[in-house]
């Protein structure tokens, strides 16, 4: 099981209050893609989390929890992605929420599973914005110094460019993927189909699979195969 996230280039999010069947769950999980990613942006809860958890766990690859909800820190996942919103203007999401997690749990957590990710969210219509408030109007520019800050400054070792529900402009990601010296590239958002996928590939270090996977699987399932052979080791002879 491969937790250097620095070794990912697909990985799927599944979002607990969203239901999928077994044989659908099975799929997702023996397609190849490199983790799966718990989380979403609203109706998370401790016992849906604690259920996605066991199903994925019958499968052997890595599961990560990205927190977004203090009710719904679970453990047992192999890794704990935890976000800090750097474009909204709501101390909360840059250190609120997380300040009181740590007085709760701090003393009894394995920091080695911990991992900060500096999230810039792109689409202000998304729930993610609107939950935290983030101001998406950025021009290229923006986006650059933000994942800049979280690099350099902050030096998180990922970069999440999300644009949850719409595909982003491309152009611009390859731009932050350039400005970026340490930090992983993470992209989401919009990923309909293998093209969108390759695209997106192209530009990010490691992209991400979510709504796809609830609106048609088939073509999710696609998305892990048409960006594998872009990978050295797996490589055709
Ligand atoms: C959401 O970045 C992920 O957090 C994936 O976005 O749901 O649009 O694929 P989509």
């Amino acid at each position: 099981m491969e937790l250097d996230i620095r070794k990912w280039k697909h990985v799927f999010k599944l979002d607990p209050d969203r239901s999928l069947s077994d044989e659908q769950l099975e799929k997702i999980c023996l397609s190849g893609t490199d983790a799966v990613i718990v989380g979403g942006s609203s109706g998370v809860t401790f016992d849906n989390t604690v259920e996605l958890l066991g199903r994925v766990r019958r499968f052997e690859l890595p599961c990560a929890l990205e927190i977004s909800s203090m009710d719904a820190i679970v453990p047992g996942f192999d890794l704990y992605l935890i976000p800090v919103v750097l474009n909204t203007p709501d101390g909360q999401w840059i250190t609120g929420h997380h300040q009181q997690a740590i007085r709760e749990y701090g003393a009894m957590m394995n920091w080695d599973a911990v991992i900060p990710e500096g999230y810039i969210i792109m689409n202000g219509q998304s729930t993610a914005a609107l939950v935290t408030g983030a101001d998406s109007i950025l021009d290229n520019k923006d986006l650059a110094a933000y994942a800049r800050m979280a690099d350099k400054l902050f030096r998180f070792p990922i970069v999440y460019v999300e644009y949850s529900g719409t595909f982003g402009n491309m152009d611009w990601v390859a731009q932050v993927r350039e400005a970026l010296e340490d930090a992983r590239l993470f992209y989401g958002g919009g990923i309909d189909g293998p093209d969108k996928a390759r695209q997106a590939s192209g530009c990010a270090d490691t992209i991400v699979v979510g709504n796809l996977i609830y609106e048609n699987l088939e073509q999710a399932l696609a998305t892990v195969e048409a960006i594998r052979y872009d990978r050295p080791e797996d490589a055709r002879e």
